[in-house]
């Protein structure tokens, strides 16, 4: 890359801010408030160049090609001097046919990529946001968990094909399903100049061939396999991740001159939206089975792209396995991934709800724009329609609600407005102007793509979605038709008690999250220690949400209190938030018969911020991923405190039966009072299991209750945690080991809530933290050794770092 007067080498893929900090020319973005000293970067161009040698005989070639992956976003390409092609979209890939411009020995290929924020002043939409005729991840610009950093450069492979004129482009496996038996119909996109023979090979999941056919005809490169009984894929739970794969060899006499293959899941998914007497319902049904959603949304893996390697990934789908999800939201607002994470998802049944990459602004159809977006949704669409994990197609995150908060006089939807930067609601002909750009790429353009090119995965227009495109009455509309994104903050920041109303009865959740820290030790490593208080410059620099803190101290001052030391608050913050999902998510379980399904904000982080995810930028888990691997566990035992009554239910999403044992212990002031075992049959979808009266004394009385897979005890207060009569525990801990894993005993002589554990100067995952203490019971958790090597036990203790809810509710001052 050529910076200044030098040539700083890389590698790719690059981008601007990767090379500069490569080589040490700036500092990293993400310390303290870094992000506003890089901004004057993103207002230069800047030229990638690299030397490439052809010999001889592959000028012969009939057709080089080169290629790209994805050239993040403006871009002039050159060769040799001679320019290819000026493009301007991330999210798709390119080739050319450079033979006639390349020389035997040395050519140079040179791109230039102009600077995203000088485009976008000069082509200023009189609407929405400006990122709004770009094609570029939005939150590239900023986002309110986001650092603004509009970088460029070349984010996939450059890579040159010499091409003989055969080539198989693409291989498209469409399932047809009859009476158990799958017909499978291959079809090839062929270039061909002097090939004449085509073979099609179908292996099975033990990679056994299964069958073949031969086409001499390739001028209609098609063939069909039948299988009787095949192997299904499902959704982690549901079933096994059977994988078929179906390879293409293109043939000139008995020479292979090009081939291609591509591994399928054998599966019919279905969006069910029929009609009850209440709305349209929304869940998945995969091979004929409706399954329940417990997914994550996920953001980009890190602001600075190029950062992002196969190991984030494998970590990403290690994270999603080991929380109970089994799906996956990729969102609107940043970018498709690459190949990699939809080959885990195939492999470990992870369901992939896909967005069209356009998030919360409209988007302006110039005559380019539409063409781009046409390109970019065929080669996308057709780069992953055959992944088993994909089971949804979403025009674009939520800008069927963005036109209803612009348009309704509802008084609810007034933050929403504010959230989108608007003062009043759109005049008629703006309105008007804003359904038919609307209709023209949402109802019209995607749709049609989608269906030509991926008949078979179901599509909706928006996401949240209402039935009828553009006519849901308010932006809260939609629990009893399709699905819901909904957050407390921009209802009036409305009590989280809300969300276990009839009215917040959801039939589906694709977003719903509530804000925390991230872990001080992460903080710690991006802030000087004077930084470390909420409303410190440098920590509002890491907090984009507006009013963010104030939300966070309104419901931290409704329940607990708002914590002196940063730490506590820390600690309190993400308690909060984990409690707030927990208590969401068990509700809409506890109605798996209506609710299909709930996708978290967020799953990951991008860069060290104050924000909605379960797992901080260094992949620290905060309380909340704890919690949701407990909350999402196939099978759960939960509670619930309504009218003077508390209830236990049972709720499962294996299809199959089990006995299980209910274990209940009710305490009060004085101790335990009560403890029962009750043997049940847990069966899939909801049962309750038991019903009582809430004791009268409140404030010191607590229920306690696990089934036989849980080894920690749940517990149930019956007043709001800063009015309950905390004591000060004495914890006694025990460490101690197994070949492969340490071992931590906590026991307390005290209800103890929320006791979260962790090390000075060492990370890990533990198998349980963030739990519950009942008295007297001690609880084991355990830590892969392969995670952190200690020398010796009496220094993995020495490291222990403990805090609980008791301590900070007992040093702190309630209101
Ligand atoms: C949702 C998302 C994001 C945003 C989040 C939190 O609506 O789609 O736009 O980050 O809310 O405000």
């Amino acid at each position: 890359m050529e910076w200044e007067d030098e040539k700083l080498s890389c590698e790719v893929p690059c981008s601007v801010i990767s090379t500069l900090l490569l080589h040490h020319k700036i500092e990293d973005p993400y310390i303290r408030d870094n992000e506003a000293k890089i901004q004057p970067l993103f207002e230069k161009d800047y030229v990638f160049k690299t030397a490439f040698t052809v010999t001889k005989n592959e000028l012969e070639s009939k057709r080089i090609l080169l290629g790209f992956e994805s050239l993040d976003t403006l871009c002039e390409i050159y060769v040799n001097g001679t320019k290819l092609a000026e493009e301007k979209n991330m999210f798709r890939s390119f080739r050319y046919n450079v033979a006639p411009f390349l020389f035997e020995g040395s050519n140079e290929l040179k791109l230039l990529f102009h600077s995203p924020v000088v485009y976008l002043r000069e082509h200023k939409a009189d609407l929405g946001k400006p990122f709004n005729v770009i094609r570029k991840a939005g939150c590239m610009f900023g986002w309110d968990w986001g650092i603004t950093l509009p970088d460029s450069g070349i984010l996939g492979d450059v890579y040159l094909l010499l091409d003989g004129g055969n080539e198989i482009n693409d291989l498209y496996i469409r399932q047809i399903h009859k009476n158990g038996s799958v017909t499978l119909c291959v079809n090839a996109e062929l270039s061909v100049d002097n090939a004449d023979e085509v073979l099609f090979i179908l292996k099975g999941p033990q990679r056994e061939c299964i069958g073949e056919r031969r086409l001499k005809d390739i001028r209609h490169p098609e063939a069909e396999f039948t299988l009787k009984d095949p192997a299904r894929w499902m959704p982690t739970g549901y079933g096994e991740q059977p994988l078929y794969r179906v390879e293409a060899v293109l043939y000139r006499g008995s020479e292979a001159v090009s081939s291609l293959s591509r591994r399928i899941g054998i599966r019919t998914v279905c969006l069910d939206t029929s009609k009850d007497g209440k709305g349209h319902r929304f869940g998945l049904v995969i091979n004929g089975v409706p399954v329940y959603f417990r997914g994550e949304n996920m953001i980009i893996n890190d602001a600075v792209i190029p950062h992002i390697n196969e190991e984030t990934w494998r970590k990403l789908i290690d994270l999603a396995r080991c929380s109970h999800l089994n799906g996956i939201r990729v969102w609107g607002g940043a970018y498709y991934p690459p190949d990699l994470f939809y080959d885990l998802c195939d492999e470990a049944g992870i369901m992939v709800y896909q967005d069209f990459m356009f998030a919360c602004t409209f988007y302006y159809p110039s005559k380019s724009l539409i063409e781009n977006i046409r390109e970019e949704v065929r080669c996308q669409v057709r780069r992953l329609r055959n992944h088993p994990c994909l089971v949804l197609w979403c025009g674009n995150n939520e800008l069927d609600c963005l036109y209803t908060a612009m348009t309704s006089k509802e008084p609810r939807t007034e933050a929403l407005r504010k959230l989108f930067g608007a003062k009043q609601p759109f005049d008629y002909k703006t309105a008007f102007f804003i359904r038919y750009i609307y209709s023209k790429i949402f109802l019209k353009l995607i749709p049609s793509l989608v269906k030509e090119a991926s008949p078979d995965i179901p599509f909706i227009h928006s996401t949240p979605h209402v039935y009828r495109p553009l006519k849901a009455r308010s932006f809260f509309e939609y629990t009893w038709d399709g699905d819901m994104h909904y957050y407390l903050q921009y209802d009036g920041n409305a009590p989280y008690q809300i969300m276990q109303t009839e009215e917040m009865l959801c039939r589906f959740i694709s977003e719903i999250g509530f804000q925390s820290y991230p872990s001080i030790k992460t903080l710690r490593e991006y802030m000087n220690e004077d930084d470390l208080s909420p409303y410190s410059d440098i920590m509002l620099a890491h907090q984009k949400c507006f009013e963010g803190n104030q939300t966070i101290e309104l419901y931290m001052k409704r329940d607990f209190l708002v914590p002196e030391r940063f730490e506590d608050y820390v600690y309190l913050s993400q308690i909060q938030a984990g409690e707030i999902m927990r208590y969401t998510v068990e509700y809409q379980r506890r109605h798996n018969d209506y609710n299909r399904g709930v996708i978290l904000w967020q799953m990951n982080d991008c860069w060290p911020v104050v924000s909605w995810s379960g797992v901080d930028y260094k992949g620290r888990w905060k309380a909340e991923q704890y919690m949701t691997r407990r909350f999402f566990a196939p099978t759960l035992i939960t509670s619930e405190v309504r009218e003077g009554q508390v209830s236990l239910y049972a709720v499962s999403d294996l299809p199959e039966e089990q006995d299980d044992l209910l274990e209940i212990r009710l305490y009060d002031a004085k101790g335990e009072i009560e403890s029962h075992s009750i043997p049940f049959v847990l069966r899939n979808g909801n049962q309750k299991l038991r019903e009582f009266a809430c004791p009268r004394d409140t404030t010191h009385s607590f229920l306690a209750f696990r089934d036989q897979k849980e080894a920690a005890f749940k517990v149930q207060l019956f007043c709001l945690p800063k009015d309950f009569h905390f004591e000060k525990p004495d914890l006694n801990i025990s460490i101690g080991e197994t070949v492969d894993r340490y071992q931590i005993t906590v026991t307390s002589d005290t209800l103890c809530k929320d006791v979260m554990i962790d090390f000075h100067g060492f990370d890990a995952v533990l198998s349980d933290n963030f739990f519950d203490l009942v008295p007297n019971e001690p609880y084991t958790v355990t830590i892969d050794k392969k995670q952190m090597h200690m020398e010796d036990i009496p220094l993995l203790k020495e490291k222990l770092i403990i805090k609980t809810l008791n301590e900070v509710l007992l040093t702190g001052e309630k209101e």
